[in-house]
């Protein structure tokens, strides 16, 4: 009887993989299993570990010996939305090449690709279950040595490396082509760059902050700027991005830090990675008062939070600078003075975009825990208040703002207790039903 039982398995398993299907925690196993990844089969587990918003992501493991890996499966459509919001599955290889092309350059910065199946859609890569996810240990007011220095590094090596600035132009062009992303460009220019400054559908905020939102929606200036942000993102092929670097990207310990989940990727502006990454700071150091009540406690973890956003430029800076120098092809590379004015350009660019992501992650679709996890509705909304401001401040002021410094000093700005304490008690006038997410 049990042979009849391994046949029909064998057979199961010699199905999955002909066509795409979607796998379920028991497909994906018998999937697995056909990719002789472990040294046994018999005791294989899977269970469904995703909180993103568009994938499938399954841990297998060996109950025996506790071999463990990842299988992540792009869906034809858009989990956080469903069937209705259709989705290339070559999002898939542009993440699995993506990440094979990161481990060239930082190889301890990203997860080890173990499989990729192009048919499936999916990726097999290592586990990290024994890191934290970034934005949850931010929220929970821990502190990483290493993160910027290993951020820093990332962004360096990835963005100098994947530009024109070390790549022959004929190979650089084929690269652009490569990572030809259009589907998932397309999500940020409406979700980033758009959607957020008009009234539109996808948004979703609580109809306390209407007034505030109406207010920015009105702003014909800072529309006129994020315009130029989006026409940047839209053209400016500068290097190969990971599309969406922010804190639910991140696995960290207090010794690794390990970047995932590049399926956003292609060749765009440098500042974007880098003001992606910054604004994820930025939301959960607005956040803290929502978070942390100890006013000590809240006050060392938002110096940190400082601290990792300027020394991850200064790493970025830095090696960045190093690279120009060792690996550097374009001859104009050589003229005194062109780095500097590159790397401001950059810092603009960076300081641009991390406003628009601050304000889409406060009132767009894809909204942020650091944010809608906070308990109190009139501080959720005091926070959400201040996001709105300093958003619109960074987009609009980014030419005046030259340096991480000056850029802390204006989050500073936005903690004057009189001010928080305002916002708050202006909110506690609002009835319930005005906190709800429309
Ligand atoms: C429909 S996808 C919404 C967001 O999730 C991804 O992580 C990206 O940030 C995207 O903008
Ligand atoms: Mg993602």
């Amino acid at each position: 009887m049990e042979h009849v039982h391994r046949d029909a398995d064998v057979q199961m398993e010699q199905k999955i993989g002909a066509v795409y299907q979607a796998l379920t925690k028991q497909t994906v196993v018998a999937y697995i299993r056909q990719l002789h990844l472990f040294e046994a089969t018999e005791n294989l587990q899977a269970r469904e570990v995703g909180d993103g918003n568009l994938n499938l992501v399954f841990r297998v493991w060996d109950v025996q010996t506790k071999q463990s890996l990842i299988v992540k499966q792009a869906l034809p459509y858009a989990k956080i939305v469903g069937g209705s919001w259709p989705l290339t599955l070559d999002r898939a290889r542009i993440e699995g090449e993506a990440l094979q092309k990161e481990a060239a350059y930082v190889p301890d910065l990203v997860p080890k690709v173990i499989h990729m199946d192009g048919t499936m859609a999916l990726t097999v890569m290592e586990d990290l279950s024994h890191c934290t996810l970034l934005r949850k240990g931010l929220i929970d007011g821990q502190q990483y040595p290493c993160l910027a220095k290993h951020i820093g590094t990332f962004l360096a090596k990835t963005l100098f490396l994947t530009s024109d600035l070390a790549l022959p132009s004929l190979e650089k062009k084929a690269e652009v082509k490569r990572f030809i992303n259009p589907e998932l460009c397309k999500i940020t220019e409406e979700l980033i760059f758009t959607d957020p400054f008009f009234a539109h559908p996808t948004n979703r905020f609580p109809e306390a902050l209407r007034p505030a939102v109406e207010e920015m929606w009105q702003d014909t200036l800072l529309k006129i700027e994020v315009a130029q942000l989006k026409q940047k993102f839209l053209t400016a092929a500068e290097a190969l991005l990971h599309g969406d670097l922010h804190s639910g990207s991140v696995f960290v310990t207090q010794v690794e830090t390990k970047v995932i989940d590049p399926e956003f990727a292609f060749y765009g502006p440098m500042g974007f990675d880098i003001g992606l990454w910054i604004a994820n700071l930025i939301l959960n150091y607005l956040s803290q008062s929502g978070h942390l009540s100890d006013e000590v406690k809240r006050a060392k973890q938002q110096r940190y939070v400082e601290q990792t956003i300027t020394e991850t430029w200064q790493q970025f800076k830095l090696q960045f600078g190093d690279l120009w120098e060792s690996k550097g092809i374009d001859v104009f590379l050589k003229v005194a003075g062109y780095r500097l004015v590159y790397l401001q350009k950059v810092w603009t660019d960076t300081v641009g975009f991390a406003g628009c992501e601050v304000i889409r992650r406060t009132i767009g679709l894809a909204y942020v825990a650091d944010l809608d996890s906070i308990a109190k509705p009139e501080l959720q909304l005091a926070c959400k208040q201040k996001c709105l401001r300093l958003g619109a401040d960074l987009i609009k002021n980014r030419a005046s703002i030259h340096t991480p410094e000056e850029l802390i000093e204006r989050l500073q700005g936005t903690q004057s207790s009189d001010q928080v304490k305002r916002d708050a008690s202006h909110y506690r006038n609002y009835s319930p039903g005005q906190f709800a997410i429309a």
